[in-house]
């Protein structure tokens, strides 16, 4: 029998310094541990022991030429978490803050997302702690080239398949292709988000921001709500908030925020038009990090240095990055009239925000199952890869929009409560974890 607090500080005494990676698991294990107790061959296969340790950890220098022709040096990693239901999948992301033990909080976060899209994947994630703020284009193609040539050796088509996350968009996966095609001499598309024209599968740039959508419009379905005129702030203006802005615009809902490190956008006529789209995407490739010059350009309200969960709105959708959504921000959702919160960056809510939440009995879905449209379309592209053969835009969306439906299906059949509330956070962590740990047992030690 386990007790979650002398199992996560365990867990703290093992991995030290990792606060990341213990949350993570503390948020899956608070409501899986009455699963584990009560089944007793969860227990005697040693599952949470055995889930909570990654396969395997490749660690390797980045050795780069700088434009100065100064030669700088980067941790590069690939944490292999979780293959029991099929070859390690997950991005790399390439940000200032990474450290290992970011990487094991997001490997960790996708073995059960990946397990909730239904499709065979096992979890993985890497990266990088090089910043692509301020570095030129160039930089970038000799950074990519230096990172695949270590992690080249460590990844194929059946056993781990990198994409992108936050820096890694279709650019720099375009650069880590050409050079894992050069080492290798290998056409089997080991990388997912590659570019349209060279085995990347169409809707996968938007998959996670339309799933997300998706997702979003399921929930309000079963609450017998519409997407349709509700007010929406979104934080971030990378790859995911692009998707999002875009399906939500389709949908007839009004995203009146996007946000970056500096600041947050404050558009009233909201984010609906192909040219702020478009600008989005230019400022996402400048390498600036900054989301201000959209006001300017559309000569709309800045906000410096604060973030967009206090504009008063319908819902809510943090698209950014770890914990860019704390318990103030959540009260003052809570206390503008938030319907529903829909976290889209992985762990983008805190412990506490998710608390007082779901205290207030709002509607909120956890990352790994509102942003599991990246991920599942990158199982649609290995498919494609696999077959040697291209689905239409129309044939991934349908699938895409099947696969989100199910999603929130799961969360539904594990997370409805007594007095009626869907606990998403539960359902999706229990439909998630059940799968990935029936297969552990299946297939021994
Ligand atoms: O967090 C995520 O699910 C991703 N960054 C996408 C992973 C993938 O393999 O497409």
């Amino acid at each position: 029998m386990y007790e979650l607090n002398s199992f996560i500080s365990t867990l703290e005494q093992k991995n030290p310094g990792q606060d990341e990676f213990i949350e993570s698991v503390r948020e899956v294990l608070s409501s899986v541990i009455d699963v584990v107790n009560e089944n007793p061959l969860y227990l005697k296969n040693k599952i949470l022991e055995r889930i909570t340790e990654p396969d395997r950890i490749y660690s390797f220098k980045v050795e780069w030429e700088n434009d100065e022709h100064e030669i700088e040096v980067n941790k590069g990693y690939r944490v292999q978490f979780n293959n029991a239901l099929g070859p390690y999948k997950g991005g790399l992301r390439f940000h200032s803050s990474v450290t290992l033990g970011t990487l094991k909080f997001l490997g960790f976060e996708q073995i059960f997302k990946n397990s909730l899209t239904g499709l065979p994947m096992g979890g993985g994630k890497g990266g990088s702690d090089f910043s692509p703020k301020g570095k030129s284009d160039d930089e970038i193609l000799r950074f990519c080239r230096s990172f695949m040539t270590e992690l080249a050796k460590y990844i194929g088509p059946d056993t781990d398949v990198p994409a992108g996350d936050i820096g890694v968009g279709a650019r720099e996966i375009g650069y880590l292709y050409g050079q894992y095609k050069r080492i290798r001499g290998e056409n089997t598309g080991v990388l997912t988000g590659k570019g349209l024209d060279f085995g990347g599968s169409l809707i996968r740039p938007e998959a996670t921001g339309f799933g997300s959508m998706y997702f979003a419009s399921e929930m309000l379905k079963a609450h017998n709500d519409r997407m349709e005129g509700k007010r929406i702030a979104i934080s971030g203006f990378g790859n995911v908030a692009w998707g999002a802005v875009m399906k939500a615009s389709a949908l007839g809902a009004k995203v009146v925020t996007i946000s970056g490190p500096d600041g947050y956008i404050l558009d009233e006529d909201g984010v609906n038009t192909p040219e702020k789209w478009a600008y989005m995407l230019y400022l996402r490739n400048t390498n600036n990090d900054v989301v201000e010059p959209y006001a300017k350009k559309f000569g709309v309200d800045f906000i410096p240095n604060r973030k967009p969960w206090e504009v008063p709105v319908d819902m809510a959708f943090p698209c950014a990055i770890q914990n860019e959504l704390d318990e103030s921000d959540a009260r003052t959702l809570i206390s503008n009239g938030v319907k529903y919160v829909i976290e889209t960056s992985n762990m983008g809510l805190t412990r506490e925000a998710n608390e007082a939440l779901i205290e207030a009995r709002i509607p909120t879905a956890p990352g790994k199952a509102a942003n599991a449209g990246g991920v599942a379309v990158s199982g649609l592209e290995m498919s494609q890869n696999a077959m040697h053969l291209k689905w239409t835009r129309e044939e991934v969306d349908e699938k895409l929009k099947g696969i989100m439906a199910g999603i929130h299906e799961s969360c539904i059949r594990e997370g409805k409560e007594k007095d009626g509330y869907i606990n998403y956070q539960k359902g999706a962590n229990i439909s998630g974890f059940k799968k990935v740990a029936d297969a552990m047992c299946q297939l021994g030690y």
